[in-house]
């Protein structure tokens, strides 16, 4: 297949372009940077220093892997993404090119006017790219489970039929987001929604829980290692829990720790966006999946977290500090996620194993970690 990444230099966008590369797919990586400027602005930078998309391209060729086409820019400039099309004239494009971070588009107006400018106007240009140059092209869109919220029902994966008055009508599943970043997301998904029904083109959204992880079969490098952050801004909370055991601070619970979401490894993320690829949504058709291999609360993660670090001889413990975000602490929480699986999504779980060789992993870089990025400092 002919594969265009949006968001193709982020911790997803090139460990999954080296993933359908090393599958023989023909891939374009589209990136604008946006998001290491973003950490460079904030003094938050990666753990581990990349290359720049370009070398890594390069260095991925010299250790034995295709070709990958890179176009530098910004995809919410609407003539920059349909040269982009018009060019690639590809089978799937993958969409991951938005700001990610629910504390970011939380910081002040300005940080959330730039979270939706951006992930609006990109996901808006991506479907009428498609639409008017290459309109049997599938999206892949990586959505996130936060647009569902923690509601008291079951979350279905996508859609609700609900009864009404002797009457029922198939609706998408009420949203309920808890931060700007995850509102723009619920956004994205109306518009595309609209542009499967009105347009006829063939969607998928991927509602995402947190992922974890730094190891790729493909990354056999540090060099073509993914733009891994443990800051409180753009670190997800189990790779954060992870550098922080290394770095001896305790582990940052917020709140009662009762939070719960739906996890993946970094390695199920390339599967699922794969498997979407293989067996694509059909032309009209919003597909929606929910992206996760299993729930965890935030304080089992730290239970398990604390364990391991500790069978590796360090000295870890987690400490209840008083949550920065408003949400539910302590709720009911059921989604479903048997579509991936159907497809054929073989779960990486959580196992000892896997936190053993994430500590061991941030243990060579350890010399990087700036213990003041572990404290919240965004409230709302
Ligand atoms: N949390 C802690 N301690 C920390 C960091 C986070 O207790 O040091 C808690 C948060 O309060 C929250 C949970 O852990 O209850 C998850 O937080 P997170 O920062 O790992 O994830 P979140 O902000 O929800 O966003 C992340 C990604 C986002 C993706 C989303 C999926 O940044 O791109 O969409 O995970 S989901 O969480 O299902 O919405």
């Amino acid at each position: 297949m002919k594969i265009v990444i949006l968001g193709g230099d982020g911790y997803l966008g090139w460990a999954t372009a080296m993933h359908l590369s090393a599958r023989g797919h023909e891939v374009t990586v589209v990136d604008n940077y946006l998001r290491r400027r973003l950490s460079r602005e904030l003094d938050r930078e990666a753990l581990i220093p990349v290359p720049n998309l370009n070398q890594r391209v390069e260095i991925w060729r010299a250790l034995g892997g295709r070709e990958i086409a890179v176009r530098i820019g910004d995809i919410t400039d609407y003539g920059f993404l349909k040269s982009v099309v018009t060019a690639a004239a590809p089978d799937g494009i993958i969409h991951y090119a938005e700001q990610p971070s629910a504390p970011y588009s939380m910081i002040d107006q300005q940080h959330s006017a730039l979270t939706v400018s951006n992930n609006l106007m990109a996901t808006h240009n991506a479907v009428f790219a498609v639409r008017e140059c290459a309109p049997a092209c599938q999206i892949v869109k990586l959505g996130t489970m936060g647009e569902y919220g923690t509601p008291n029902i079951d979350i279905e994966e996508g859609y609700l039929t609900v009864e009404h008055k002797g009457r029922s009508h198939k609706f998408l599943y009420p949203k309920t987001p808890g931060s700007i970043y995850h509102l723009t997301k619920v956004q994205d998904s109306d518009l595309l929604y609209f542009a499967a029904r009105v347009w006829d083109l063939a969607i998928t959204d991927l509602n995402q829980g947190p992922v974890y992880g730094l190891e790729t079969d493909e990354a056999r490098d540090d060099r073509l290692a993914p733009l891994f952050s443990y800051d409180d801004v753009f670190g997800t909370v189990l790779n954060r829990f992870v550098v922080q055991a290394v770095a001896n601070v305790p582990l940052t619970v917020y709140g009662k720790g009762g939070q719960t979401r739906g996890y993946l490894n970094i390695r199920d993320t390339l599967q699922c966006v794969e498997l979407a690829l293989k067996a694509p949504a059909k032309r009209g058709e919003f597909r929606v999946f929910n992206q996760f291999t299993e729930t965890f609360s935030v304080n089992d993660l730290a239970e398990h977290v604390v364990r391991v670090a500790k069978n590796a001889g360090l000295r870890v413990e987690a400490k209840s500090i008083p949550n920065p975000r408003r949400e539910a602490e302590d709720h009911y929480y059921n989604p479903a996620n048997t579509g991936l699986i159907d497809l054929g999504l073989k779960p990486n779980l959580l196992t000892d194993e896997v936190i053993a060789g994430m500590i061991a992993y941030v243990q060579r870089h350890s010399s990087r970690i700036r213990t003041d990025l572990m404290q919240p400092r965004v409230k709302w």
